[in-house]
């Protein structure tokens, strides 16, 4: 099936299939845009998708050939002196195949390796002149192209995509003024304040170097040593031991620019801003026995969860927000601006939304853009400019520095996923990979040779860049500022923010975490490190690793920030929830098919997930397909599970252990449960049997039963509680530890 870009009602894009409507609405006629890789522009946007076209590579309709495009007539065997005989050198093709074949692999990235990215658009709700020129921000009616690639960090390239971590958020921006790239994270801060540190940070997470184990964890003594002898990491520390480094989905994440950067408006004026992505879908985490079981189920959780929303047409958005701070403000808070480490609360700053941004398009090829996709901090356009902040400006540096090693040379920008929609040209020439080829006999400026001596330059009204002026002076030193000495103050914000089942997470993955080192006394420093930020906490994890509690008492600021609690950032919605529907034959058919509309018709994703694979027979003599048999997914990879009505089939599934688990492994992760009839009478003795002492059902607890579903009261009940329990995500306040699952 083909998929096309249109402009839906609700002034998005969206992509429907061939046949319903194929026309781009902001494609430009051909003969009106302008030659090479120049804009391709509407009164209203660019196209990035036209400019993609150039590139595409279809097997549609056409012959084998070489990379000659000579055509193949055979590619099975080898040219050889006999049927029997050796390999002929004059074999073309199949030296070509091999060797190309033997190149095929580049290095992957020294951090973020793994990786999935999807194509979308951008659009300001109102124009932000008054505090920035960047043309993407001036008008509410362009949309400008995006690029985004989401990764975890630590992980190799084809590791798990569920493991505890930071995740990126990068974003590259296809603005008529050339390439804005955002290169964001999942969290607001990070853990080093000066660039200096990052390969001795990133050594220290990454595998042990003599053994190489573990992958994809901080969950190991290097981690720990480094963090706990550095201690402005702290702050970041927490972030990762909360259930922000296992996101449910790339969809249900925020991210963050993380700096503080400067926005320029035209009369030169700056302004100090940090940029905030809010999900639609609310900000979702998973638990970490699930994450740890949804890396071995479906190691590529996050990147399928992705994938397939959009292929179903379920488009995330994200809205832009921004902490905007004057100038004359920058020494008002009680950290600096430029410390990496630290947020600006938002109770102190709103976060102010001003655009939205979907995706809608799937990557054609995984290498050609999500790997050779290439960001760089310093990809700014006029009207955003960099801060001092010593981490940002060493990034300034590694990002170009890093691409030439990994996309092997300078003509990585000529890549098509890199290509600017706007117009590139310059006197730079030549390196490996070169894809233009230039015209004309002058390729430096100065000159009168080319005609008009161009390229030329152009003056900041024509759209130049032009840097923000600032004064600056200062003595040579290697030094660290004071103002950027607090480590624990934030820290401490962030803990005192959270729900009490945040908190038990975050103790329980210090416990994780911290039993994973092989050396007490990194164990005991990181438990210090812990006692700065509180007490209490600095105790819970000591208990749970074996070493003394901390006797040196400290005293807590009280301070918090609800922002900052995801039990303040749910939403309210079901959209794309997945619900496991365990099926076998004799279920009861009219019960479960108003049940499946009611739920696809408010947004979830129910899935029949048989005791066998394909047609289930019904007890009223009909047959339903199940979407798959229950044992090639699991209760980890579902948002909640259910078991429809059905004797015969209830009866199978309460003899199948494998779908008895779905039930109480749902239950300890803090998914709703659900049961109808027959069903709720297993759910039920499941959950009674699990913890006797225990009276687990109830909506509120997120059990939902209904014994009659023929009472037509009871049933909008049952459907009503099952959706406000879906809409939560988790139930945390069960008490879980006892279930064995
Ligand atoms: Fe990166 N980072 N980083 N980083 N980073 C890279 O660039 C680096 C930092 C982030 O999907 C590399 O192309 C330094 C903060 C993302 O392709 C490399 C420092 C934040 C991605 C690099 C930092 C990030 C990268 C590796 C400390 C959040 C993935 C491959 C000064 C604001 C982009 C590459 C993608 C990737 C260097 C710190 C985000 C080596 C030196 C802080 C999302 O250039």
């Amino acid at each position: 099936m083909v998929w096309s870009t249109v402009w839906s009602d609700r002034r998005w894009w969206r992509r429907v299939a061939d046949g319903e409507e194929t026309v781009m609405a902001h494609q430009q006629p051909e003969g009106e845009r302008p030659a090479g890789n120049g804009p391709q522009s509407t009164e209203r946007g660019f196209d990035k998708q036209r400019n993609l076209d150039a590139a595409r590579n279809d097997p549609a309709g056409h012959h084998l050939t070489t990379d000659q495009g000579v055509r193949v007539a055979q590619t099975d065997d080898s040219l050889r002196a006999g049927d029997r005989g050796p390999t002929l050198l004059e074999d073309f093709h199949a030296r070509e195949k091999i060797t190309h074949f033997d190149h095929e692999r580049i290095p992957e990235r020294v951090v973020h390796a793994r990786g999935a990215g999807a194509y979308g658009r951008f659009r300001v709700y109102e124009s932000m002149a008054d505090v920035t020129r960047a043309d993407f921000l001036q008008d509410p009616e362009l949309e400008t192209p995006v690029f985004v690639r989401f990764s975890t960090v630590a992980g190799s390239r084809g590791s798990a995509d569920t493991v505890r971590d930071v995740r990126g958020f990068a974003t590259k921006f296809y603005t008529r003024q050339g390439n804005y790239d955002l290169v964001g994270n999942s969290f607001p801060v990070f853990f080093i304040q000066d660039g200096i540190k990052f390969p001795d940070f990133v050594h220290s997470v990454k595998p042990e170097p003599n053994s190489e184990m573990p992958q994809a964890a901080s969950a190991h003594d290097t981690f720990w040593d480094f963090v706990s002898l550095q201690p402005e990491a702290m702050h970041t520390v927490m972030w990762l031991m909360s259930d922000r480094a296992i996101p449910r989905s790339y969809r249900m994440m925020q991210g963050f620019g993380v700096h503080t950067f400067r926005f320029v408006n035209a009369a030169g004026q700056g302004t100090f801003v940090k940029f905030h992505w809010r999900p639609l879908l609310g900000v979702h985490s998973l638990v970490w026995d699930e994450a740890q079981k949804c890396a071995g189920k479906d190691p590529d959780f996050n990147r399928r969860d992705l994938w397939t929303a959009i292929e179903h047409g379920q488009y995330p958005e994200w809205e832009l927000g921004v902490q905007l701070v004057g100038e004359q403000d920058e020494h008002a808070f009680d950290f600096d601006l430029l410390d990496a480490t630290k947020i600006i609360p938002e109770e102190q700053v709103p976060v102010r939304p001003i655009g939205r941004m979907v995706l809608d398009r799937n990557p054609d090829n995984f290498f050609a853009e999500t790997e050779q996709v290439a960001f760089h901090t310093a990809n700014v356009v006029p009207g955003i400019d960099f801060t001092n902040d010593p981490l940002l400006q060493a990034r300034n540096f590694s990002y170009l520095d890093t691409q030439l090693i990994r996309l092997g040379g300078p003509n990585f920008a000529q890549l098509p996923v890199n290509r600017p929609v706007a117009r590139v040209t310059n006197n730079q020439r030549d390196g490996y990979g070169q894809q233009d080829v230039h015209v004309g006999t002058a390729s430096y400026t100065p000159n009168s040779l080319n005609p008009g001596g161009c390229p030329v330059t152009a003056s900041p009204d024509a759209g130049a860049y032009a840097h923000y002026t600032q004064t600056v002076s200062g003595t040579k030193i290697r030094e660290r500022s004071p103002s950027f000495q607090d480590f624990y103050s934030q820290a401490t914000l962030f803990w005192n923010s959270m729900a009490d089942w945040e908190r038990e997470h975050i103790v329980a993955a210090f416990r994780f975490e911290l039993g994973k080192c092989e050396h007490r006394h990194v164990r005991e420093r990181a438990v210090d490190r812990i006692n700065e930020i509180d007490h209490d906490l600095a105790v819970a994890v000591a208990q749970g690793i074996g070493v003394d509690e901390p006797t040196a008492t400290t005293t807590n600021h009280g301070r918090s920030s609800p922002a900052l609690s995801m039990a303040n950032l749910a939403g309210d919605g079901i959209g794309t929830r997945t619900v496991a529907v365990l099926a076998a034959d004799g279920l009861a058919g009219g019960t479960l098919r108003p049940l499946l509309d009611a739920l696809t018709e408010r947004g979830a994703q129910p899935e029949l997930l048989g005791l066998h694979d394909g047609e289930l027979s019904t007890a009223d003599g009909d047959t339903v397909s199940a979407a798959r048999a229950h044992t090639t997914v699991s209760s980890v990879l579902y948002d909640a599970v259910l078991v429809p009505d059905g004797p015969e089939a209830v009866a199978a599934i309460g003899a199948d252990g494998e779908a008895r688990h779905y039930v109480l492994e749902a239950y300890k992760h803090g998914k709703p449960v659900a049961g109808i009839g027959a069903g709720a009478d297993l759910v039920a003795g499941l959950l009674d049997a699990a913890l006797p002492e225990a009276s687990v059902d109830g909506a509120e607890q997120g059990v939902v039963l209904i014994a009659d579903p023929a009472d037509s009261d009871a049933w909008r009940r049952f459907l009503d509680d099952f959706v406000a329990a879906l809409a939560k995500h988790r139930i945390f306040t069960r008490d879980v530890d006892a279930v064995a699952a």
